[in-house]
C-alpha cells in the first residue's frame, strides 16, 4: 500500500487584514500539518501549489517551512509543484529551491516534470506540472498529452497540477484548462489552486482539490463550516484508491452574522452570547441591514460590544433601498446568469460579461473598446 498526504494552498506568509496573528496562525496550521503527516504514517507528501504567499516570501515565512521540514525529518517524499502565487516572474528562482535537498520541485520550467520511487515494493510515479496561466494554455495541454502517452513501467501514477478545472469552478474565462483534457490514465491526480475541497472520480482514478488550509477569504467560510478544512490521506492499493479527509482543528474560527440596524444592540447581544468559548477568538464578518443606517455609529457600536471578544470584525452596511444583490453560493452559479439576474436587461448583461473578459486579464484597452462598442450601436438605435 502507498500512503500519500495531499495538501496545497498553504500561503505562508500571507497576512489577512494585514494582522500579525493571522499570519500566524498560518504557521500556526502548518504546524498541525506536520504533527498530523507524522501521525498518519505517510510515504509520500505532495503540495500542488502556493506553498508561500509569494515567490519572495518573508523570513518569517522561510522559517516555518523549515522548522515543518524538520519536524518531518526526512521521513517522507516530499514533492511539489509552483502554484500561481509561488511562481517566480520570469525565470527567477522559486523559493523552494532553498530547500531542495528536502523537496523535489516538479515541472518549474513550463514542462512535465516526473519522478519514480519505490514504495512498499510498489514502483510510484510522481509527475508534476507547475502552474501554467492561460496565457500557455497550448504548452499545458501538450504536456498532459505527453502525460498520457508516457511510457512507464510504475504500478502508480500520480499527478499534481496547480490549475483551475472548467467542472470545478464558475468563472469559465478563468480556468486553465477542462476537465477532460486531463490524461485519464492515472490513479490520483493531485490538484491546487481552488481553495474549497473537492472530490471527484476521473479517468482510471480519483480527482481532488483538498483546498487551502485555512480560511483565506471570506467566501470561504461556507466551505469550511460544511466539510471543515486540512488535506487529504490517500491509500493507494491495486485497484483502489482511497481518499480521506483530515480536518484541521487549529484554523481560527470567522463567523458571519446579519442583524438588522433597527435592533442592532439587542441582536448583537444575543450574537455575542452564543459565541462561546473559542480557543482563538473569531474573526466575524457583520452585515447591518436597514434604513438611513449611520455607518459611523454601527461601527462604534459594534467596536463597543465586540472589542476583546473576537480578534477583529468587519462590517458590511446594506441599505434596504439598495439594489438587493443575488446570493451567490459556491460551485453552483453560473457568472454570466448572475449578470444578467442582477442586471435584468440581456444587452447590459452581455456587455458586462464581454468587459469583465477583458478586466479580469487587466485588458483596460480591451475593456473601453467593448464600451464603445456597445455606445455606437446604442447611438445607431439598435
Ligand atoms: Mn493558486
Amino acid at each position: 500500500m502507498v500512503r500519500i498526504v495531499h495538501l496545497a494552498d498553504t500561503h505562508l506568509g500571507y497576512k489577512q487584514y494585514n494582522l500579525e496573528e493571522r499570519e500566524k496562525d498560518i504557521y500556526d496550521v502548518l504546524e498541525e500539518i506536520g504533527d498530523k503527516i507524522l501521525e498518519e504514517h505517510a510515504d509520500i507528501v505532495i503540495h500542488s501549489g502556493d506553498l508561500f504567499d509569494s515567490p519572495r516570501p518573508t523570513t518569517q515565512a522561510y522559517y516555518a517551512f523549515k522548522k515543518f521540514l524538520k519536524r518531518l525529518d526526512g521521513k517522507v517524499e516530499f514533492f511539489a509543484v509552483l502554484g500561481d502565487h509561488d511562481k517566480p516572474k520570469a525565470r527567477g528562482m522559486p523559493p523552494h529551491k532553498l530547500f531542495d535537498d528536502q523537496i523535489q520541485t516538479l515541472g518549474v520550467a513550463g514542462v512535465s516534470e516526473n519522478q519514480q520511487i519505490s514504495v512498499d515494493g510498489k514502483k510510484v510515479l510522481i509527475a508534476g506540472i507547475s502552474h501554467l496561466s492561460r496565457t500557455y494554455r497550448p504548452i499545458l495541454v501538450e504536456e498532459l498529452k505527453k502525460l498520457e502517452n508516457l511510457k512507464t513501467q510504475a504500478d502508480c501514477r500520480v499527478l499534481a497540477l496547480h490549475e483551475a478545472i472548467d467542472k470545478f469552478f464558475p468563472f469559465e474565462e478563468a480556468c486553465e484548462i477542462s476537465l477532460t483534457e486531463l490524461p485519464k490514465n492515472f490513479r490520483y491526480y493531485a490538484m491546487g489552486h481552488l481553495h474549497s475541497r473537492i472530490k471527484a472520480s476521473y479517468g482510471q482514478g480519483e480527482l481532488t482539490y483538498p483546498g487551502s488550509t485555512e480560511i483565506m477569504r471570506s467566501d470561504e467560510i461556507g466551505g469550511w463550516k460544511k466539510l471543515g478544512k486540512g488535506f487529504f490521506i490517500v491509500d493507494v492499493e491495486n485497484e483502489k484508491v482511497d481518499v480521506a479527509e483530515v480536518n484541521l482543528e487549529r484554523i481560527r474560527p470567522q463567523i458571519e452574522v446579519k442583524l438588522s440596524y433597527a435592533h442592532l444592540t439587542d441582536e448583537l447581544e444575543e450574537f455575542v452570547k452564543k459565541i462561546g468559548d473559542c480557543e482563538k477568538l473569531p474573526v466575524v464578518h457583520v452585515r447591518v441591514e436597514g434604513k438611513e443606517i449611520d455607518r459611523q455609529g454601527v461601527h462604534q457600536t459594534l467596536s463597543d460590544v465586540l472589542t476583546g471578544k473576537v480578534l477583529t470584525f468587519r462590517q458590511v452596511i446594506v441599505e434596504e433601498s439598495e439594489m438587493r444583490l443575488p446570493e451567490l453560493r459556491p460551485g453552483s452559479f453560473h457568472i454570466n446568469q448572475v449578470l444578467k439576474d442582477y442586471l435584468k436587461d440581456e444587452k447590459v448583461a452581455q456587455l458586462a460579461v464581454e468587459m469583465l473578459k477583458c478586466l479580469r486579464q487587466g485588458d483596460m484597452e480591451g475593456a473601453k473598446s467593448v464600451a464603445d462598442g456597445y455606445f455606437q450601436r446604442l447611438k445607431g438605435g439598435e
